[in-house]
């Protein structure tokens, strides 16, 4: 099955592809490269596609994970998260509090997001390349960001049982797994402290207000030169977005969560694959940078 990809500012739009149909083995093999490839693909006019179908084609990127999240009433299918601005539609409040990668919390993030719009209403989808946004920045900050550490404010083990804080500890900036570019483990809205040199004879762990200064920090270059970096998905009916998880950044906007009389009923189905790779920080002399 032929498709033809056209770039977007991040990523690319597949046309000729029904993601309803069957689709050839070959074809699924030339669109899982081309996710590592572009990042992100986005798939419109593929109707409604039913939950079990999303959990199907997630499942050409791996095992379907579900740690963080209940089956909502409304959601036909236990492995996928159905989020709403209508609590009684699905869950509020998910992906809105900051840029983040999903999974941050586990010790292994989520290696692929997928994101099907049953209703959209005008609120966005935020992405923006991590490795664009390491690029940027300056050498100085470039040698700090590597000794950072993040310090998540809980984590989750396989079973999903909570952790207390400071049981997920993972480096800021480490190697994409597959394309062994540069990347960053962030979650700026659920991150409590950051270690500098973790485990080295030096560590210290930052108080509460260094913390909050990286944060800011981090936000500025994600907003960087007038918000250049990112690239705001204005969902459509039928749209289908799957992402490389641990590339990009993003981040649910204010209109995804107002109330439905406002700005109109939100409906998102999201599913994610388990990771396959704990980040392993490239900083010290003493850690190689070997993919684990
Ligand atoms: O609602 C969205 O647009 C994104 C949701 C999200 O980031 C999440 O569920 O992790
Ligand atoms: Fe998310």
């Amino acid at each position: 099955m032929k498709y033809t990809l056209k770039p977007l500012i991040l990523g690319a739009e597949v046309e000729g592809i029904k993601l309803s149909e069957t689709i050839p083995h070959s074809t699924v093999e030339s669109l899982k490269e081309d996710v590592t490839k572009h990042k992100l693909l986005v798939f419109r006019d593929q109707g409604k596609l039913t939950a079990e179908r999303q959990v199907e084609i997630t499942e050409w990127f791996g095992e379907l994970e579900t740690v963080g999240f209940e089956c909502h009433p409304k959601c036909s299918h236990p492995k996928v998260l159905r989020l709403s601005n209508d609590a009684t539609e699905g869950y509020k409040g998910f992906g809105n509090k900051g840029f983040h990668i999903d999974g941050s919390f586990l010790e292994k993030p989520n290696s692929y997001s997928i994101y099907h719009i049953i209703t959209p209403n005008r609120g966005k989808t935020i992405f923006v390349s991590l490795n664009a946004v390491w690029k940027g920045l300056s050498k100085q900050q470039k040698q700090k960001w590597k000794e950072l550490y993040v310090v998540k404010k809980w984590g989750r083990d396989k079973q999903g049982n909570r952790m207390p804080p400071g049981s997920i500890v993972h480096p800021l900036v480490y190697r994409h797994p597959l394309t062994h570019e540069k990347t960053l483990c962030v979650h700026l809205g659920k991150t409590a402290y950051f270690n500098y040199r973790y485990k080295q004879p030096d560590e210290r762990l930052l108080n509460e207000e260094e913390s909050a200064e990286i944060i800011r920090e981090i936000k500025k270059q994600f907003d960087r030169n007038n918000k250049e970096l990112q690239y705001g998905h204005e969902w459509q009916p039928g749209d289908f977005i799957i992402t490389d998880n641990l590339a990009l950044g993003h981040v649910a906007d204010e209109a995804t969560q107002q109330d439905p009389s406002v700005v109109g009923l939100r409906i998102l189905h999201r599913t994610v694959t388990k990771g396959t790779h704990r980040p392993v920080s490239c900083a010290s002399s003493t850690t190689k940078c070997k993919l684990l």
